[in-house]
């Protein structure tokens, strides 16, 4: 892949109290000749490459280097989110690939988030449960993404040492007016809770939403629009953290 893949960050924040919870990293594709390409399009065929791998690794060095420098200026137990495709679980570096990654923030109080997507099935390759409870006990956070499509089911939650469950913003957007995706978001608050499970509510566009859902889970974690887009570093440093002067200097 020609150009360059670069990290935007997507602030989530506490339902109750407002404060930055963390981030969730999202790959963009700057290319030279096209501009932005967006990861609906080559996220996919890096996985079907297995150039996913190199692209992730690559993407986690730059949110060391980027995020390092500011993590003073962080709260505590600040979660910074990775998407994982399952290839990359299923691969023999993964391991490592992950501990580098934590290697770069030692010392720093911040929670290392592994989403992991839906797009292939999960639990066809017994090294992947395995790779995941590793990572689950050298402190990694395993969360499921898009919870409630695809592959992101109940039976993940069974067997995967998921900590956080991340409710796909298509039940997200109808919670705040429609009695069934109501009813399914609440399920799915139910069993969180009785799996003692983080819940963040994807794709928050509205303060209706935002509001019923802390509502039914003070607890909750928020992200989408009404929070704040995925941006690059030097914006959210602006926007998010109120240091034009650090982003100045970078
Ligand atoms: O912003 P958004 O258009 O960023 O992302 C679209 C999709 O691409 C989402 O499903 C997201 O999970 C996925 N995605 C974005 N960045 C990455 C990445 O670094 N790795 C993987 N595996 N998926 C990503
Ligand atoms: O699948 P995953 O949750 O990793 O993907 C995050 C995707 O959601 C990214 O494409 C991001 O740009 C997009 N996104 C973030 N906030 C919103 C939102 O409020 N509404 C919609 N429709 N998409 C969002
Ligand atoms: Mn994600």
């Amino acid at each position: 892949m020609h150009g360059e893949i670069v990290p935007y960050y997507q602030p989530i924040v506490n339902g109750d109290t407002g404060g930055l919870y963390g981030v969730e990293v999202l790959a963009r594709w700057k290319h030279p000749k096209s501009g932005f390409i967006p990861p609906d399009v080559f996220i996919p065929i890096a996985e079907r490459s297995g150039l996913i791998i190199p692209l992730t690794k690559g993407l986690m060095a730059k949110v060391v280097n980027q995020l390092k420098p500011l993590l003073p200026k962080l709260p505590d137990g600040f979660h910074i989110g990775v998407n994982i495709s399952a290839r990359h679980i299923n691969a023999p570096s993964f391991i490592g690939d992950c501990r580098v990654f934590g290697k770069g923030f030692q010392g720093k109080e911040v929670k290392l988030v592994l989403e992991v997507t839906e797009r292939e099935p999960l639990i066809d390759n017994p090294h992947l449960v395995e790779n995941l409870n590793t990572l689950h006990n050298a402190g990694f956070v395993i969360a499921l993404d898009d919870f409630g499509t695809g592959y992101s089911n109940l039976l993940m939650l069974s067997v995967l040492p998921a900590k956080e469950l991340k409710i796909d913003r298509s039940f997200v957007s109808g919670s705040h007016r429609s009695e069934k995706d109501a009813a399914l978001v609440e399920a799915m608050l139910l069993v969180a809770r009785r799996l003692q499970l983080r819940v963040v509510a994807e794709g928050v566009e509205l303060s209706e939403q935002a509001l019923q859902l802390t509502q039914w889970n003070p607890d909750i974690v928020l992200q989408g629009m009404l929070l704040g887009m995925p941006m690059p570093q030097q914006r959210w440093l602006v926007e998010v953290l109120g240091e034009p002067d650090a982003a100045a200097k970078i």
